[in-house]
């Protein structure tokens, strides 16, 4: 409850500076008091990219494993979680202290030669490494669970905790080497320059699992929560833990595609990522056929006839399903967003665009972060011994909208402005009242309608949350979990064989990238000294 309680003031806070941010960006107000657009820029996309997303997933992911593996976690499993908690608000706090002081102007990718306080890196760094500590908790447990019951498969939620949990920590280990060793040493004067190639590269390294990351703890509700929720079943049990297991071997070896346009790169290395990109593609698919599966399992479970007589079937006034549904269908034009960027020569049209941004809010912001909404509407409940009402159940309907419509409005005009050529991380300019950039006024004004929706159903769901923390009816609420249409047992062993699929991740890994980053070393320019241009 501690890490779902700080993802919702993260919440608060990292859409407050949306609000501001989004209606500066688009000239229809000047931020007061000297803040700075940069600076909210950092503050929203590090609060809810990196605060909200982790709080909350880490918050759901040991829930589901304490419920599945054996109803409580184990007394050393809870002492991890909580230092991983407390290690990780050390980092948060200290990193948005340090953006509100404007000395971690930076954004949330921190790209060198951006140069932010050592107070900003090291608050990065021990948000990562309390995350560490805390995934600790949930190997522990799922190690407990595995030697007291001497089971070869896990229950499925708990398996897809760990995948979860394996990537984050792999990725991590990116992103961890830049900012201990190039970051932290040039920011704080030991060194005067930095290689910023190599400090990109690994920031990537870290940068698409971390999309997965996100994807992966709504897949989970997807797969195992959705269908017990609709009165249906998991459409397959071992269909669902290959795509997870196929998402260890390609969401890391694929980072590269987020540089497409960077010089010092081989092309022939951008390539490879490329094709590894299409095929991280495939699991998703899998996902799509699966969840629809169980959708239709769950309508004709109720009786329902012909081709497409269950959609009616289906509970749309139930907010732990219309919720996430939402974000399902808008992980269609998401996902082909995402093809589009991956896609070598159309990256050169979207790349550095507000196409990218809009891609961003439509894949994370609805698809990730509806799911995680869905959730949290039973899982808050269960947790604090009370119950969703009926009147919290119709507004977090009118929450799921305002979202959507917020989001439909914004993400929409972004990806039309972008292809006509608005460039992202830039504040408001007319360029010198230039023609073409007249033309983008209508989407500009859309961006800024659209973030009113988002900035007032986000304080909606902040106080449903707290009210279903603090006020709401006492009562039981279940942790739903479903069951799978076919015998678990039927599921081949060797999906949950870990040194197998970490085995030939870390092949894959080597081969996509020890050729980049040895090039980035050995060819590397003198290095860049810092600059703070804020
Ligand atoms: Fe992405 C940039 C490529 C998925 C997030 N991405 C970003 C950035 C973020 C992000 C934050 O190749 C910006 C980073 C920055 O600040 O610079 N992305 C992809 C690809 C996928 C993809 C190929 N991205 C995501 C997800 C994200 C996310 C997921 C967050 C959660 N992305 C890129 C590339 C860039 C990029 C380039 C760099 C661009 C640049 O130049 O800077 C794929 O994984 C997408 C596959 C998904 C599908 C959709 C499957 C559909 C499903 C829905 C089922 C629906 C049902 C309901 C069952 C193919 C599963 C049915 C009912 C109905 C009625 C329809």
């Amino acid at each position: 409850m501690a890490y779902i309680a700080v993802a919702f003031v993260a919440l608060f806070l990292g859409a407050l500076a949306g609000l501001l941010q989004v209606l500066q960006r688009t000239g229809v107000i000047e931020l007061p008091a000297g803040i700075g657009y940069y600076q909210l820029l950092t503050a929203h996309g590090v609060l809810l990219a990196l605060g909200l997303t982790t709080y909350f997933i880490i918050g759901f992911l040991l829930a589901g494993v304490a419920k599945t593996l054996g109803g409580r976690l184990t007394a050393t499993a809870r002492r991890l979680g909580w230092v991983g908690f407390w290690v990780m608000t050390v980092g948060t706090v200290l990193a948005t202290y340090a953006i509100l002081m404007n000395k971690g102007t930076v954004l949330y990718t921190f790209y060198a030669p951006l140069k932010a306080s050592p107070s900003f890196y090291i608050g990065m760094a021990l948000l990562v490494v309390g995350s560490w500590i805390s995934g600790g908790a949930i190997f522990l447990q799922y190690r407990h669970w595995k030697r007291a019951t001497g089971k070869k498969l896990s229950p499925l939620f708990a398996y897809m905790a760990v995948v979860t949990y394996l990537i984050w920590i792999i990725a991590t280990l990116g992103v961890a080497a830049e900012v201990v060793l190039q970051l932290i040493p040039w920011s704080a004067g030991w060194v005067d320059r930095i290689n910023v190639l190599l400090s990109r590269t690994l920031f990537w390294y870290f940068g698409h699992p971390l999309v997965y990351f996100w994807l992966l703890a709504a897949y989970a509700a997807w797969y195992v929560v959705i269908p017990k929720i609709i009165g249906g079943k998991v459409f397959s049990d071992a269909l669902a833990r290959l795509a997870f297991a196929l998402f260890i071997l390609l969401s890391v070896p694929v980072g590269i595609h987020h540089q497409l346009t960077e010089p010092g790169l081989d092309s022939r290395w951008k390539l490879v990522h490329v094709f590894l990109t299409m095929m991280v593609v495939v699991p998703s698919l899998m996902t799509a056929f699966s969840i629809a599966g169980s959708f239709e399992i769950a309508g004709r479970l109720k009786g329902a006839k012909g081709l497409f007589g269950w959609i009616k079937m289906l509970p749309w006034r139930d907010v732990r399903f219309f919720a996430p549904f939402v974000g399902m269908v808008m992980f269609v034009p998401g996902g082909a967003g995402g093809i589009i960027n991956a896609s070598y020569q159309l990256n050169t049209i979207v790349h550095n665009t507000l196409f990218i941004v809009g891609h961003f809010h439509l894949t994370l912001a609805t698809t990730a972060v509806l799911t995680y909404f869905g959730v949290a509407y039973w899982l808050i409940p269960y947790l604090s011994g009370r119950t969703l009402t009926p009147t919290v159940n119709r507004l977090g309907i009118v929450q799921t909208v305002l979202w959507s419509v917020g989001m439909l409005l914004m993400s929409g005009a972004m990806h039309l402005v972008g292809l006509l050529g608005e460039p992202r991380r830039t504040a408001f300019t007319t360029y010198g009242d230039h023609p073409i950039v007249q033309s983008w006024e209508p989407y500009r004004a859309m961006m800024a309608m659209g973030g009113v929706f988002l900035f007032l159903g986000a304080v909606l769901m902040v106080v449903l949350a707290f009210y279903l923390m603090f006020a709401a009816p006492k009562g039981q609420t279940e942790f739903p979990l479903a069951d799978t249409v076919e015998d678990a047992h039927d599921t081949p062993v060797v999906l949950e064989r870990w040194s197998l699929w970490v085995g030939v991740l870390a092949v894959l890994i080597l081969i996509a990238y020890s050729k980049p980053i040895l090039d980035a070393i050995r060819h590397a320019p003198p290095g860049s000294p810092g600059f703070v241009l804020w």
